[in-house]
């Protein structure tokens, strides 16, 4: 049964039960949901910021299954050195910050943002991170917002930065109606940034050692104190480097939280002897989903989490999860494109009704629980197949990623993504990935896809996963509240996973 299960990207311009039926499955009636809690959406701030952030899917946790972002790697120049950063790797499948596969000028950027607008529907930002700084390399930067807001006038812009130069260009950013920039901030102690910047180039002069963080820190903190008074939404980023910062990431959520940051994304470093990179060639680990996962709860309650980073290339093009890239490299781009609105009206059209429908569907499921988390109650962890849309829509097989939401009688949370090679390659299975996806779901009982064959199920079930596919098509977090309330309600050795 392959009904509904499309890939986002594909939507053209439909009408809106057109839409509803491609991502669901079903026609436009309502859903069957039941329960659950939500988080990042307009219930957690206020009207205006909501406005701002409602169509952004790195800003809103709800946004990110309706709405997809793209870079264009127009700023290779940078202005410090990270021991996490190689610019001179690229890979096609390696999927980390500073990694590219072309360079683009403004206008190649331009050419390549209205194509990718008219082929991907969702498309609502444009943001440029790199593969160097986007605010050192500013004269590119600028000239491509410039070129792309002239012809698409309500993308969202964004950019990504040290924080470094940053507040050479406040006025501009203010002038271009920049709304939101990521400043990624790893310390407030130049003894820690002593261990992850050997040096920075600051005002004609490079700077190392204990000299070097302490400006680049009173840099960082004046780019946060301008941003904010201007009005700009800011997120944090901080790489989680285990035995440098991981203890002193909670002064940094403090902190940033403390001078008015609106989101904290807190990213494992990721280190490989073949990225060639400090970390990576001296051992420096990352740090596992638990210790993340450790240091994320122990920030609750400072500034607000942002837990559904994929850390994208520079490049990447598509939902979160998603790259699409390899469809737009610059050979396959016209050399001349108009941009064609309608298949993003059709779409913001359909996820604003799409929205309302799940809503609905949340605050029925939430009415019908309203229970106290009993004492001793460890949530139960659940895993999803989903392409996009809030729904369960997609095959066992085909997922290379699974969404983690935790649930317990207060609802249900998103948690974290894992990522595992597909299982189906070429119409059929491959046991050693399906042993791969069995280690990266370890923890988690309960896993919710649109389809599975008896085969994985069988092995799954094996290893102690119960895969469910009754509520293929579903919204995701009523489906993932039944399976909590059928679980709780028959004990675990009458159940047949
Ligand atoms: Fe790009 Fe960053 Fe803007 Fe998003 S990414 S510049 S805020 S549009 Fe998003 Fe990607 Fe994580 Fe960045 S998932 S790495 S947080
Ligand atoms: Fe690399 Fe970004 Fe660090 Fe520059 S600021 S070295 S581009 S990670």
């Amino acid at each position: 049964m392959t009904a509904g299960l499309v890939t986002l990207g594909s939507l053209k311009v439909a009408s809106r039960d057109d839409l509803s039926q491609s991502i669901t499955g079903t026609e436009a009636t309502g859903c069957k949901a039941t329960a659950c809690g939500s988080s990042g959406g307009p219930a957690d701030m206020d009207p205006a910021t909501w406005a701002r952030v409602k169509d952004h899917p790195c800003y809103s946790e709800e946004a990110h299954h309706y709405f997809a972002r793209m870079h264009v790697a127009v700023a290779p120049a940078c202005n410090i050195q990270c021991n996490y950063c190689n610019r001179k790797y690229d890979c096609s499948n390696e999927s980390r910050p500073g990694v590219v596969s072309e360079r683009l000028t403004p206008e190649q950027a331009a050419r390549k943002v209205i194509a990718v607008a008219n082929e991907i529907p969702q498309l609502s930002v444009l943001g440029i991170a790199g593969p160097g700084d986007a605010a050192y390399d500013w004269r590119k930067t600028k000239e491509t917002f410039r070129l792309v807001s002239a012809q698409i006038p309500d993308i969202k812009l964004c950019l990504s930065s040290n924080g470094l130069a940053l507040p050479d260009h406040i006025d501009d950013l203010v002038a271009m109606n920049i709304d939101h920039v990521t400043l990624t901030i790893n310390m407030l102690d130049p003894e820690i940034g002593a261990k992850i910047y050997p040096w920075i180039f600051h005002d004609h002069q490079r700077l190392t050692g204990l000299e070097a963080s302490r400006v680049l820190h009173e840099r960082q903190m004046l780019s946060l104190d301008l941003l904010v008074a201007r009005g700009i939404l800011v997120k944090v980023n901080s790489v989680l480097i285990p035995g440098i910062n991981d203890a002193h990431l909670l002064e940094v959520n403090r902190e940033v939280k403390r001078r008015g940051a609106f989101l904290h994304n807190i990213m494992p470093l990721i280190s490989d002897p073949d990225h060639g990179t400090h970390f990576g060639l001296t051992g420096q680990r990352g740090p596992t989903a638990a210790e993340l996962k450790a240091v994320q709860d122990a920030c609750e309650g400072g500034a607000n989490l942002m837990r559904h980073c994929r850390q994208c290339r520079a490049d990447a093009v598509g939902l979160l999860g998603q790259d699409r890239g390899q469809e737009f490299t610059m050979d396959l781009v016209p050399e001349q494109v108009t941009y064609d609105p309608a298949a993003r009206a059709a779409w913001r059209d359909w996820v604003a009704h799409e929205r309302e429908d799940r809503r609905a569907a949340v605050a029925e499921a939430e009415a019908a629980t309203g229970a106290e988390v009993a004492p001793q109650e460890q949530p139960l962890l659940v895993a999803v197949c989903t392409q996009g849309g809030g729904r369960i829509n997609q095959h066992f097989g085909h997922a290379s990623e699974f969404r983690i939401y935790e649930v317990d009688a207060s609802g249900v949370r998103f948690v974290t993504h894992r990522r595992a090679d597909n299982y189906c390659t070429g119409g059929a299975g491959d046991e050693n990935r399906l042993a791969q996806v069995i280690r990266t779901l370890e923890g988690v009982p309960v896993i919710l896809c649109a389809r599975i064959g008896d085969c994985p199920r069988d092995d799954l079930a094996a290893a102690g996963i119960e895969a469910i596919d009754t509520h293929a098509h579903d919204y995701i977090e009523p489906a993932v509240a039944a399976v909590y309330r059928v679980r709780k309600a028959a004990p675990a050795a009458t159940r047949t996973a």
